[in-house]
């Protein structure tokens, strides 16, 4: 422990030493320390907000846990929202990766919304289609996820219980997480990715008295010195109440060369004459799924108003 002491009083003043939290649950987190020791850390009063991937300072107690006093700026915050809160998801991240599987079946919307999310924290963004070797199942999957492709994203197919080898080009230097719906596959990557994260999951499972093969927390493992991935509960849904009009239609990747170009500065690209982004479509620039899927977004919100 780091202790200074005071002057005056000649009472050791404990330092705050930095950690990074490795997982969150509720109000609880697990903080490690450059020396790979992990505290078990509150956040100090009835502050909220902090998450996995943070750095921050902590104060050691007397009774050989931690307090939270001060979490360092981020550089990225991946989150989801409604009108009601906010839920964090992980920070400081530099690549998101959304896992897909062809069953259960996947969301498309739920694509669109983390991609939307991923380009609003300019966080770059992997897609795996997982179980690949549910050859028959994953190949329509795998046809309709090649609109991604076309939009520039790289698309990995591959199989968790099978061979991971492929994704680990694609982590290497990053602070990964893992997104999607449950069942997917992202515990079943991680464990094959890290061999030890199977007993880690389930000491923290145990301590929480949780299921073992659900992840019902966020937590960060370390693949090498410079390579981190964070697993996540699954997804049902993904709010996007804090990313405003303007920013929604920056979110998709295909839209930016014609922002801007509409007749009216203000357009919402719904049906107002003089779209470019209509007219794109119409010249089938851009695919009308995903000019659909924004539009069904901004009008779905224009009607909570
Ligand atoms: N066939 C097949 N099944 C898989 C693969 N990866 C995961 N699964 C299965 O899919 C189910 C959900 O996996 P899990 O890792 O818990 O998903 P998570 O909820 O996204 O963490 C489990 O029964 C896994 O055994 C894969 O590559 N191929
Ligand atoms: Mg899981
Ligand atoms: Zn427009």
């Amino acid at each position: 422990m780091n202790l200074v002491y005071s002057l005056s009083s000649a009472l050791p003043i404990p330092i705050p030493i930095t950690g990074q939290i490795v997982a969150a649950f509720g109000r609880q987190y697990l903080v490690e320390f450059t020396n790979e020791e992990i505290l078990s850390c509150v956040m100090r009063g009835k502050k909220n907000g902090a998450v996995c991937g943070d750095q921050v300072e902590v104060q050691r107690t007397t009774m050989g846990q931690g307090v939270i006093e001060t979490i360092s700026p981020r550089s990225t915050l991946l989150y989801r929202s409604n009108a009601f809160r906010e839920k964090l998801i992980a920070a400081n991240i530099t690549q998101i990766i959304i896992v897909l599987a062809a069953v259960p079946s996947f969301d498309v919307e739920l694509v669109n919304r983390c991609l939307i999310a991923a380009e609003n924290q300019n966080i770059k963004v992997l897609i795996i289609l997982n179980k690949a070797d549910l050859i028959e199942r994953t190949r329509s999957a795998a046809i309709f996820l090649s609109l991604y492709r076309e939009l520039g994203y790289t698309l990995l197919e591959l199989s968790a219980k099978m061979d991971v080898a492929p994704l680990l080009p694609y982590l290497q230097g990053n602070l990964s997480v893992l997104v999607g719906q449950s069942g997917m596959g992202k515990s079943t990557l991680i464990n094959a990715l890290i061999p030890t994260a199977d007993r880690a999951t389930a000491k923290i499972s145990i301590a929480l008295d949780a299921g073992r093969h659900t992840t019902t927390h966020a937590h960060l493992y370390h693949l090498n010195k410079k390579s981190h991935v964070i697993d996540s509960p699954g997804l049902q849904e993904f709010g996007l109440h804090h990313i405003n009009n303007t920013d929604l239609a920056w979110g998709f990747i295909e839209f930016h060369p014609y922002i801007g170009k509409c007749k009216f500065s203000d357009c919402l690209h719904i049906k107002e004459p003089g779209c470019a982004l209509t007219l794109a479509m119409q010249e089938r620039k851009i695919d009308i799924r995903r000019l659909g899927f924004y539009r069904k977004l901004i009008t779905s919100r224009e009607a909570t108003l």
